[in-house]
C-alpha cells in the first residue's frame, strides 16, 4: 500500500513537472487583427485594409456576401496576403460585401478580426426576383393576404397599377378615401361614389378589401368637428356613421379598422374630438357600434380592428395600446390589431418587432401589419449631401423589408392577417412630402420606384418568405 502511494505521488511529480515544463515553452497567442474601413471602391471591387499584428509574417482574407462568410466570392477564401492591404477584385456592382482577415506566423493563426461592410459602386446589373408577392405567399403552407394602400384613381382597368395590384396582391385598404371626411358630407348624408369604386373594385377581382377608417382624429368631416349639438347629440352622430358606413358595405368590406391611432405618443389618451365629446370610454362605444352594425345586417364575419403606430419601441405605448385592447377583448368586440409600421431602416429593431407582435399573439388577435413603408431618409440624416438612394441605403432597406416580412411569416397561422403596404411608388408615398416628418422630396420607402419597376425591397420582401 505504501509502496503504491510512493509511486503515485512520483508520477504525480513527474507529471507535474512536464507540464510546467511545457507551459514555458508556450509562444504568445497572436492577436486577432482589426479590420479598417476600404478605400478606393469602385464598381468592380475596393482595397481591404487592416492593421498590423504583432509577430505576424502574412494574413488571411475572407470576402463573402453573407455577413457570417457563407457565401465567400472565389479566390477570396482564407487568401493569404503579405502586405496590410489587398485590392479585391472582379467584383459585381453595387452589390453588399464583407471581409475579415485573421493574422498568420510560422505556427499559428490568430482568431478574426472585426467584420468590415463594403458596397461596391455601380449597379449589380443582378436582376430583382419577379416573382409576383401574392403567388409566392399563397404557396406557403400559412398565407395571408398581401396588401396595398389604394387610390380610387389608380383602379381603371390597364393602368399599371391595376396591372400590378391584380399580379401581386390580394388585399386592398383605402389610402384616404375611405375616412370619415371624404364619406360623410353632412349628418346622414354621404358620398359613397370613390369608396363605392375601390370596394367594388376588390369584390370584382377577388382582392380582399380592408376599410379603413371610421373613427380617426385626422379624417373628421368639418360638421362634426365644428358640432354645435349636445356631446349626447355628437355621439349619436358617430354612432350613426359607423352604423351607417358598416351597414352599407355589409359582406363587402371583409375587415374595418374602427379606431385609428386614439393612443398619443407618451400613452395617454390623444386629445381629440372624440375624447373631449364621448369620454374615455369611446373606443369600446365605436367598437360596439360596429359590431352591432354588422349583426344587424347578419355581417357576423367582420372582423374588428384597432390601429395604431409607432407602439414597437415605445413602451409607454405600447402598453397604453395593450391596456385599450384588453378592455375590448374583455367585451368582445375586438378581433385584430392592425400596428402600421411607417420604420425605418434603422428602426424598431427585430426584437422590439417580435415582442409587440407577439403580445398580440398570446390575446389570440389577429396582426395586420396595415401601412408597411420603409424610410431610408429619417431625420433627413442626408439633408446636407445632395439625397440619393444610394447602393447602401437600397441594400438596408432591401434587408429591413426581408426582416419584417420574416417576422410576419413566422407568426402562428391563426394570427396572420394581412401584410399591407402602404402605397406603391416611391414618388407618391406620402412620406417625402410629410412636413411631420420633414423631409421633403427625398425619400424612396416602398417596392416600386416612380417608373413602377420593382425594387430590391421587393426581393427582400420575396427572401422573407423563404
Ligand atoms: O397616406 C395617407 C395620405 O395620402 C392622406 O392624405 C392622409 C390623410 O388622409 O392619410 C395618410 O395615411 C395615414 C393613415 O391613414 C393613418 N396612419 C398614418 C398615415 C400617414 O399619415
Amino acid at each position: 500500500m505504501k509502496i503504491k502511494f510512493l509511486l503515485l505521488l512520483s508520477s504525480l511529480f513527474f507529471f507535474l513537472n512536464a507540464c510546467s515544463k511545457e507551459d514555458s515553452t508556450v509562444i504568445e497567442n497572436l492577436e486577432n487583427p482589426l479590420a479598417n474601413a476600404p478605400k478606393d471602391v469602385n464598381d468592380n471591387g475596393f482595397r481591404a485594409k487592416w492593421n498590423y499584428v504583432s509577430k505576424s509574417k502574412s494574413y488571411l482574407l475572407d470576402v463573402s456576401t453573407t455577413e457570417n462568410f457563407s457565401a465567400l466570392v472565389p479566390n477570396y477564401n482564407s487568401k493569404e496576403v503579405t502586405d496590410l492591404n489587398e485590392v479585391v477584385v472582379s467584383l459585381t456592382g453595387g452589390t453588399q460585401y464583407y471581409y475579415r482577415v485573421r493574422a498568420k506566423s510560422e505556427t499559428q493563426t490568430s482568431g478574426y478580426s472585426n467584420v468590415i461592410s463594403v458596397v461596391t459602386t455601380g449597379t449589380s446589373n443582378v436582376p430583382e426576383d419577379p416573382t409576383f408577392l401574392k403567388v409566392k405567399v399563397n404557396k406557403l403552407a400559412n398565407p395571408f393576404f398581401v396588401g396595398m394602400a389604394v387610390k380610387a384613381n389608380q383602379l381603371n382597368a390597364g393602368s399599371p397599377y391595376d396591372v400590378i395590384l391584380k399580379n401581386e396582391f390580394s388585399s386592398i385598404s383605402a389610402e384616404y378615401e375611405m375616412k370619415m371626411d371624404q364619406i360623410s358630407v353632412a349628418s346622414g348624408v354621404y358620398n359613397w361614389t370613390v369608396a363605392d369604386k375601390i370596394v367594388a373594385y376588390g369584390n370584382t377581382n377577388n382582392i380582399n378589401v380592408h376599410g379603413h377608417a371610421l373613427v380617426w382624429h385626422n379624417s373628421v368631416p368639418s360638421w362634426l368637428a365644428n358640432y354645435a349639438g349636445t356631446d349626447a347629440e355628437f355621439s349619436l352622430e358617430v354612432k350613426k356613421y359607423i352604423t351607417d358606413v358598416v351597414t352599407h358595405y355589409k359582406g363587402k368590406v371583409k375587415s374595418w379598422d374602427v379606431v385609428n391611432e386614439s393612443i398619443a405618443d407618451n400613452g395617454s389618451m390623444r386629445n381629440t374630438v372624440f375624447l373631449r365629446r364621448m369620454g374615455p370610454n369611446y373606443v369600446n362605444d365605436c367598437f360596439k357600434w360596429a359590431r352591432e352594425a354588422a349583426n344587424a345586417a347578419a355581417d357576423t364575419q367582420l372582423l374588428l380592428f384597432y390601429n395604431d403606430y409607432a407602439t414597437s419601441d415605445n413602451s409607454n405605448k405600447q402598453n397604453a395600446v395593450y391596456t385599450l385592447i384588453d378592455k375590448l377583448i374583455t367585451d368582445k368586440l375586438i378581433d385584430g390589431v392592425g400596428f402600421q409600421m411607417h420604420n425605418t431602416i434603422f428602426a424598431p429593431s427585430k426584437i422590439q418587432i417580435e415582442k409587440d407582435l407577439n403580445r398580440a399573439v398570446t390575446k389570440g388577435l389577429k396582426i395586420h401589419i396595415s401601412e408597411l413603408d420603409m424610410q431610408v431618409n429619417p431625420g433627413n440624416a442626408q439633408s446636407n449631401l445632395t439625397a440619393t438612394f444610394t447602393n447602401e441605403l437600397r441594400l438596408a432597406q432591401k434587408a429591413k423589408y426581408k426582416e419584417i416580412v420574416k417576422i410576419y411569416n413566422a407568426l402562428p397561422k391563426a394570427n396572420k392577417y394581412a401584410l399591407t403596404v402602404w402605397g406603391m411608388k416611391d414618388n407618391e408615398s406620402w412620406i417625402p412630402f410629410s412636413t411631420e416628418l420633414n423631409h421633403p422630396g427625398n425619400d424612396w420607402p416602398l417596392l416600386y420606384d416612380s417608373n413602377f419597376a420593382i425594387k430590391s425591397s421587393h426581393t427582400g420582401f420575396l427572401e422573407g418568405l423563404d
